[in-house]
């Protein structure tokens, strides 16, 4: 735990040191050691909170939380979906620049293989407890073996730089549903292993397309696959009967989880760093009975409710645990929104006027500004600053970075490539800067990038083809054109196409994007 008064004395003798002997102490020694806690919810778009401007959902806990410190108008996260977004936040650079880092199938292998500086890592060197507590979906296991889901179930978290895990393991709309406890699926009865698979393990055995008048929530695409709790998923799985969960649990168990874990490290008076990921309001979207019906939006607005019932545990644990105004907290999405994600329920029928992207264009899968310009904010009580918004471009990859400056810890020369440091931009300091530019990485699929300077965006797609641009429709691909050129300050939604009367300005930024990708690294050594 951060023990201010300590600190303080700590840091007057160090000055005291200095000063009578001309010595120059470490950064490290002098710099505050807060609680860090980055919560990152699942396909959360910027108009889903009512502190971003909705008015068909009210989110309290997360408002109170931007109320008490500062709100990103230009918060991004890395890219458009979910793996791309986590590994870049984790290793601080972009997802792009390691191939096999799109969206993560259920065998899929560590794709942060040990060896790779993570921010966790960097905590650690720092002298910090650290816990990634909820979704992972960065793979598990070997390059050559993938998930052991019956053995060891490692390289993981604990590899690189965690000294806890509870995880879902994938997303919880593939296979398996357990839990992964550090090394191992929670409650395995060895007499009943699980077994993956792509393909249906015996011809009788029930699924989505077989059983589907036995659903509880019908699939609309994708999603057939082995039936769990009254939803199908994507691939199959036998076995681990015991140590499946009811996917109305999940959030439950993210926050008692978390709480017990802090409050260990509150009485070992270790700070700590815990990476908090909550699986809403990504599908299938079965939030807990007691808030099932609770929105005017269906399981997507009841989802949302539930994703602020886990804010407002987190924010209910600091103060218990009476660590509110040591614990900096930074709350994030991993991409924008999506409406029928493979799953019939309702998010688009009950849509209403909802805006989910805000007054953004696309959504999940895009790299208009809706797929990965979302909602962030930072709180740190008593030290960052209340009320305030701000409109400096921060993403989550410099989150590392930002933090490494915070705890004093020097980055490690191959880690972190393109996490800038932006840390008195996420301490809402009077006059601070955030990014000059940003690259924003799409779906893997369709090769395509968004890239902002200043309020200048470029919008590359490749095949000339984007996926959602619209988020209040079924999810589909649209022709747009390979280059487009928009001014977000008179044209926040990216539909006046000043490619024609820039032209020299598309080209220059096409090919500084292009220099940025091929330099591998954005982040000057
Ligand atoms: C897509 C899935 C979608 C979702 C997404 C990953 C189909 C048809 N669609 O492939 O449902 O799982 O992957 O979402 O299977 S993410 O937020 O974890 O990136
Ligand atoms: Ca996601």
């Amino acid at each position: 735990m951060w023990i201010s008064e300590f600190e303080n004395y700590r840091c007057l003798f160090a000055l005291t040191v200095s000063l009578l002997f001309g010595l120059s102490t470490p950064a490290a020694q002098s710099k505050p050691k807060p609680n860090v806690i980055i919560f990152i919810t699942d396909d959360l778009g910027y108009g889903d909170l009512s502190c971003y401007g909705a008015d068909r959902i009210e989110t309290p806990n997360i408002d109170q939380l931007a109320a008490g410190g500062v709100r990103f108008t230009s918060g991004y996260c890395t890219a458009s979906t979910c793996t791309p977004t986590r590994f870049s936040l984790l290793t601080g650079t972009a997802a792009f620049r390691q191939p096999g880092t799109n969206i993560a199938p259920p065998d899929s292998p560590a794709l942060i293989q040990p060896g790779t500086p993570t921010i966790a890592d960097m905590f650690r060197d720092a002298g910090y407890a650290t816990a990634a507590i909820g979704k992972w979906h960065l793979g598990l296991g070997a390059p050559e073996e993938g998930p052991q889901w019956n053995g060891k179930l490692a390289p993981g978290p604990l590899e690189i730089g965690f000294d806890y895990c509870f995880l879902l393991p994938t997303t919880n709309d593939r296979v398996p549903q357990v839990y992964v406890e550090n090394h191992h699926v929670l409650n395995l009865d060895p007499n009943d292993p699980i077994v993956v698979s792509k393909t249906k393990p015996h011809p009788d055995h029930p699924d989505g397309k077989t059983h589907r008048h036995t659903l509880k929530m019908d699939w609309s695409h994708g999603h057939n696959g082995t039936i769990h709790n009254g939803i199908s998923r994507i691939w199959y799985y036998t076995g681990g009967e015991k140590a499946r969960f009811r996917d109305e649990d999940l959030a439950e168990e993210w926050a008692s989880r978390s709480h017990d874990w802090m409050k260990a490290q509150v009485e070992a008076e270790k700070p700590f760093f815990l990476y908090l990921a909550t699986h809403d309001i990504h599908v299938p979207r079965i939030p807990h009975e007691r808030f099932q019906g609770k929105s005017e939006m269906g399981y997507r607005g009841d989802a949302l409710l539930e994703m602020d019932f886990s804010v407002g545990a987190m924010m209910a644990s600091l103060k218990e645990l009476g660590i509110e105004k040591e614990t900096l907290v930074v709350f994030c999405s991993d991409n924008g929104p999506v409406m029928d994600d493979g799953y019939a329920d309702e998010a688009l029928e009950k849509l209403g006027d909802h805006k989910a992207g805000g007054p953004f264009k696309g959504g999940k899968y895009s790299v208009y500004e809706g797929g990965t310009r979302t909602p962030f904010i930072t709180s740190w009580p008593g030290t960052i600053p209340g009320g305030v918004v701000s409109d400096e471009i921060v993403a989550t990859h410099d989150l590392y970075a930002s933090f490494a400056e915070l705890v004093g810890e020097p980055l490690v020369e191959d880690a972190a490539l393109d996490s800038l440091n932006v840390l008195p931009a996420l301490m809402g300091e009077n006059g601070a800067k955030g990014r000059e530019s940003l690259i924003q990485q799409g779906n893997g699929k369709v090769v395509a990038f968004g890239y902002r300077e200043g309020d200048w965006k470029l919008v590359r797609y490749d095949k000339g083809k984007a996926q959602n641009v619209i988020v209040e429709r079924k999810l589909g691909l649209t022709n747009v054109p390979k280059l487009a050129l928009y001014n977000l300050a008179d044209d926040p939604g990216e539909a006046v196409n000043l490619a024609e009367k820039h032209p020299e300005r598309l080209q220059a930024m096409a090919k500084r994007l292009q220099d940025k990708v091929d330099a591998g690294r954005t982040r000057e050594p």
